[in-house]
Formats: structure tokens, sequence, C-alpha cells
């Protein structure tokens, strides 16, 4: 199950997860972040539509549309573009958002599924997630684990000097969601940030000339567009098809245990993720935090499944 708010890297991290054998995608959840509801269901639609096959037809729900303790509070430069795809204009959707509640249906799945059956990958702010936990305690116990793109454990922020953009969009969430007993794995700006896509590598898709690579590539380029201005580098991070390669292949990352949480109340620090890695608190750890990538490895894996699956080269599968 994957929960996002398409969002260039959710657009990469769906296009992963679908280029994936290992993983079927039940379904995607979505929830205000990058932008507004309505452009992010729009987004996931027209996203699915484009990968085509099983995505076509994988239910996609709307969530919630801002936190639910705090008043929502959308960039004021949209880091994604002004839809949220980098400007990059995708067929409209085929079909509507599925009816009902992402947060309800989530928990349906989960309880037909069985204990242990479903990975949820949230690549959003935490709301959706935090809201399933706690109108619907039971599935704590139903879920496998939950992978999270969020925090910077030991690295700045991207959205104030402390926090990473989804911990800081719905730090209550992000709080509850550490707390709750399910086992996390935290991908956050610690690894992202180490595991940057080259310009070349987006040329290489737009050169492709297939359908998912040409968007996937035109995306990154708006992203690197951006991550060179202030970084000075024609890479980027393509942070949430991390937490996606993360959940397929955690042997790509470095992780440590640790006790952690989410700051909700500091004037300069709301938002922050809090790991205590040397055991201050005495408190059990309660997730795995990702310290460590092979940011060479993930380029290949990343290029290999986006090409392999996609490209104009490959005879699709039956
Ligand atoms: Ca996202």
């Amino acid at each position: 199950m994957i929960d996002c708010d398409p969002g260039i890297d959710d657009a990469i991290a769906l296009f992963l997860a679908y280029a994936s054998p290992e993983l079927e995608v039940a379904g995607v959840t979505t929830v205000a972040g990058n932008v507004g509801l309505d452009q992010v269901v729009d987004n996931a639609l027209r996203l699915c539509d484009l990968i085509g096959g099983p995505a076509a037809a994988t239910p996609v729900l709307r969530g919630h549309a801002g936190p639910l303790a705090r008043v929502p509070r959308h960039p004021d430069e949209p880091v994604h573009g002004a839809y949220g795809l980098g400007g990059v204009e995708l067929p409209a959707a085929a079909r509507a958002a599925h009816p009902g509640h992402a947060v309800d249906w989530i928990a349906e799945q989960l309880r037909g599924a069985g204990p242990g059956e479903i990975t949820l990958i949230a690549t959003a702010p935490l709301t959706n997630v935090a809201a399933l936990l706690h109108t619907h305690p039971d599935t704590r116990r139903l879920l496998r684990e939950i992978v999270v793109m969020g925090g910077a454990a030991f690295a700045p922020g991207n959205t104030t000097p402390a926090a990473e953009f989804n911990f800081h969009a719905d730090p209550e969430a992000a709080r509850y969601v550490t707390e709750s007993g399910v086992p996390l794995h935290i991908v956050g700006l610690d690894v992202t940030r180490k595991a940057l896509t080259p310009l070349a590598d987006a040329d290489a898709l737009v050169a492709d000339g297939a359908p998912v690579t040409t968007a996937a590539g035109q995306m990154l380029r708006h992203l690197i567009d951006r991550y060179a201005r202030r970084h000075q580098v024609r890479a980027c991070a393509v942070h949430d098809a991390l937490a996606v390669a993360a959940a397929v292949r955690p042997e790509l990352l470095e992780w440590t245990e640790a006790w952690v949480t989410v700051e909700c109340a500091g004037e300069f620090t709301r938002g922050a993720l809090v790991a205590d890695v040397h055991g201050r608190t005495g408190l059990a750890p309660n997730a795995r935090v990702a310290t460590g990538v092979d940011a060479e490895a993930f380029r290949a894996f990343l290029m290999s499944r986006l090409r392999g699956h996609y490209g104009a080269d490959t005879t699709p599968a039956p």
C-alpha cells in the first residue's frame, strides 16, 4: 500500500514500485502535501493510467486534506511546479477516485489480508497513517511494517534548518506514527541527499522515448534544475523512490536501531526527527533509521528498473 502526495519523487516512487516484481501494489492512497488534495488525487490517477497494466486498475483513494491538529501550510513556491509534476502534462485520468475514505479503506484491506501481509510505504505527511492507527487501532498488529520517507535525524532539514518537509507538515501525525509500536523503517534526508540522481540519468530517460521513461526524465530535469540552484550540483534527491527501494532492497541502506520521536513544540525545531542512537532515554528502539546508503547501487537499481520495465527497447510482458 502506498500513501503518497504526488509530487515528482512520489511519481518516480510509483514508477519504481510498479516496475518491481517483489511488490504487488494493493492500493494508492493520497494525502495533501506537496500540493492540495484534489491535485494529488488527480496526479495519482493520471500517473497510474500512464503506467498502465495493473496500475490502471489499482484503487486510488482520497485521504485527508490537511493535518488534523494544525492549519495546513502549503509551500509558497511549489518545489514540484504548479500542479506537482514539474510541468509535465499527463492525459486526463480515465476514471475517478475509488469511493470511500483512504483511511477506512486501508483498514478494510489490512483486515481482509490478515496479519503481516501488507507493508505500508508512506511518502507524504503522515496524516492518513496516524489517523489509521488512531481510529483503527487493530491495524497496528496487522501491518507488516511501515516504511516512511521523512525526517532528518542527523542531516539538516529541507523545510526548516531542523525539519524535513513531510514531518514538518504534520509533526503530530509523525510523532504518533513513530510512537505507535508498528515496525518502522525511516528513510530520511540522512540518506536521500546522499543518493542523488544526476542529470545524465534524467537525460537518458528522456532519450529512451517511451511514455513513462520520458515523463520520469522530464520530471527529474525539473527537480534537478531547482536542486542545482540551491546545492550547486546537477543532480537531485529522489526521496520517495529511495523509500520504495528500501522496501524492496533494504540491503542498499545501512540501518541504525533507535528510539525515535518527532518534536512538536519547538520554536525552531518543530517537525524535527529525534533519534536516540546512544540510548540516552533508556527507551527501547522503536524504529530502524537509515543512516547510510550505497548511492551508486541505488542509482543503478532505479535506472535498470525504470528502463527495464518501461523502456522503449523492452518487449512488454504479456
Ligand atoms: Ca512525497
